[in-house]
């Protein structure tokens, strides 16, 4: 070919939308989408799988969020969520508010319709103003309209997601987007590899003397360690201002394992007399929600308490009673910081603290040791759960995905952590639905095993996942705690017509049967025996495993632990 011919072909060569998106993910080392395919970005799952990234296809669109969510929380990059426009979107907006929520980084990328057409509201197909929809339920909302800004666009969504406190947002993606075309090298010029995506937020030096005076003072001292803290990967550094400072500590739900939960120093099992009794506590990645009862109320007694909180979020403090020592900053910079300040010489807490903490908690172990060896038939919580928690205790670094009411309360309880970030649950909000989207999710992030520990109703949020995982062959072994219904499946419809009550279940359903129509092992366990060897064997083989653990229809109580949220009324019910 002459020269001539030559420039003319380079200088025709053109990328477009598709393209751009893909190169612009790989860029970022964003290489795993979660979503489900339709118009307009079937074509777009196609290329990206094609361009090496992994796609994951699922039945539903908030399976695929919630596990981009986790995703998020497990690798501290945005987990990315993909979806089609309206209906789809919308399926995938619950897992971005709960992304938001809980603090997890994560990206819904949806594609959306005409904009001339939407905003005229001339009834496109799947017509819907979703940015606007968006907006208030994630930290920040973006739209690309020029194939020339995906790179920026991209950009802008990393940085809000996983800078300060890491949150949901999205990215919105109209359907002429993608096939808009440009000149490949400008193209290649417009993306942007986010240099620091999260930067350390040091804390102010006064912050943290404040703090260590204030912990230095106490007689009763407690830390309690949120999932902000198991999120901050930076498991040696608390461990080590846990140890140094000799402190009790109670961990939140996720924050479970970041310190075995078998350390002498963890106040898991004493949680009502260490909220109660202690005078000082130092929050690390915990915010005085409803899990923490606000800070106040009878579960923290009637002695005065001063808090100390580390938080990346400024507003967080003082959010509902007083902080005497805020720190703010990323926890690996504040707890590096507070460790700086504490020396050999650190005074460890009064001894008579330290053994009241101990002997509630050993005192509570022993009491319930006895019930989780039982082997009644059928099952209870604790026989079933007794034989999980020696499970996780033989394989620590396997993930736990626990989701229901009984199921999920009695399960925090019982069954030990020995690793950070291996147990993965409902959350700030208790939402039911997370578990098939975090097991394959955890399971694509970590190549761990993954045990899901089930109730019967919170698996049917996202049972048909099952097939998903059967497709792609993950190492999920799911136990679902089969007792026929919502904390129960003993109520009686009181109106003497013939529909069950609102809580109740098909008796006797068989879940295993589900699994074994996609080609999965389905097991149907009666006794704590056969779940043992079950689990065994699932977690063995890695092959994708559902067990039916038939629990008494009448174990489990309204609402699990939290029956006191629900509203009541002096008048007698009907
Ligand atoms: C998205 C969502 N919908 C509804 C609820 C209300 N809810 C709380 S627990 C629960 C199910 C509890 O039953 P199950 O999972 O079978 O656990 P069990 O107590 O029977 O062990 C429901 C529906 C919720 N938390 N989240
Ligand atoms: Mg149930």
């Amino acid at each position: 070919m002459a020269d001539a011919a030559v420039k003319i072909e380079a200088e025709q060569e053109l990328t477009d939308g598709f393209n751009l998106i893909i190169d612009a993910l790989k860029l970022n080392g964003l290489n795993t989408i979660y979503g489900v395919p339709g118009i307009p970005i079937t074509d777009f799952g196609r290329m990206a799988q094609a361009a090496g990234i992994r796609v994951l296809s699922f039945r539903h669109e908030q399976n695929a969020g919630y596990a981009a969510s986790i995703a998020g929380f497990l690798t501290k990059k945005p987990g990315v969520c993909l979806t089609v426009s309206a209906p789809g979107f919308l399926n995938g907006l619950t897992a971005l508010a709960h992304a938001t929520t809980n603090c997890f980084p994560m990206i819904l990328m949806s594609g959306s319709s005409e904009r001339e057409i939407v905003d005229l509201q001339q009834g496109d197909y799947e017509e819907m103003d979703q940015l606007a929809i968006a907006k208030p339920l994630c930290k920040a909302a973006f739209r690309v309209l020029h194939a020339a800004d995906i790179g920026i666009g991209l950009a802008r969504a990393i940085r809000a997601a996983v800078s300060g406190r890491p949150g949901g947002v999205y990215l919105d993606l109209p359907a002429k987007l993608f096939g808009q075309v440009m000149d490949a090298e400008a193209g290649k010029k417009s993306l942007v590899k986010v240099i620091d995506a999260a930067p350390a937020q040091i804390p102010s030096p006064d912050a943290v003397k404040r703090a260590l005076e204030v912990l230095k003072s106490a007689k009763k001292p407690l830390i309690i360690l949120g999932k902000g803290a198991a999120y901050a990967q930076v498991d040696e550094a608390v461990r080590s201002l846990v140890e140094k400072t000799g402190i009790p500590f109670l961990p939140m739900s996720m924050a479970k394992g970041l310190l075995p939960d078998t350390h002498p120093q963890c106040a898991g099992a004493a949680r009502s007399t260490v909220l109660k009794d202690s005078d000082v506590v130092m929050l690390i990645g915990a915010r005085l929600n409803w899990l923490l009862s606000h800070g106040k109320g009878k579960s923290w007694g009637e002695a005065p308490k001063k808090f100390i909180q580390i938080d990346i979020e400024p507003k967080e403090m003082d959010s509902n009673v007083e902080i005497v020592a805020p720190v703010v900053g990323d926890i690996g910079s504040c707890v590096s910081a507070l460790l700086a300040g504490i020396d050999g010489k650190w005074p460890a807490p009064p001894a008579d603290w330290t053994n009241v903490v101990k002997t509630k908690r050993d005192d509570n172990v022993a009491k319930m040791a006895p019930r989780l060896m039982n082997n009644n038939v059928p099952m209870d919580y604790h026989g079933a759960l007794g034989v999980l928690r020696t499970i996780i205790k033989e394989r620590p670094d396997a993930i736990l995905v626990n989701e229901g009411a009984n199921t999920l309360d009695l399960a925090r309880g019982i069954i030990d952590m020995y690793q950070p970030r291996k147990r993965l649950d409902v959350g700030t909000w208790g939402i039911m639905g997370i578990g098939m989207g975090y097991a394959i999710a955890a399971a694509i992030e970590t190549g761990k095993p993954v045990l899901c520990v089930e109730g019967d109703s919170a698996f049917g949020f996202s049972g048909m996942e099952v097939e998903t995982i059967c497709r792609y062959k993950l190492p999920v072994c799911i136990v679902i705690f089969n007792n026929d219904g919502i904390y129960r499946g003993t109520d009686v419809n009181s109106s003497g017509t013939s529909d069950p009550a609102p809580t109740v279940f098909v008796k006797g359903s068989r879940y295993d049967k589900m699994m074994e129509a996609f080609g999965g092992v389905g097991v149907n366990a009666t006794s704590p025996d056969d779940l043992k060897r079950a689990v065994n064997e699932a977690m063995d083989s890695g092959k994708p495993t559902l067990i039916n653990a038939v629990l008494d229809p009448a174990a489990g109580s309204e609402s699990g632990r939290i029956g006191n949220l629900n509203p009541q009324s002096k008048l007698k019910k009907k």
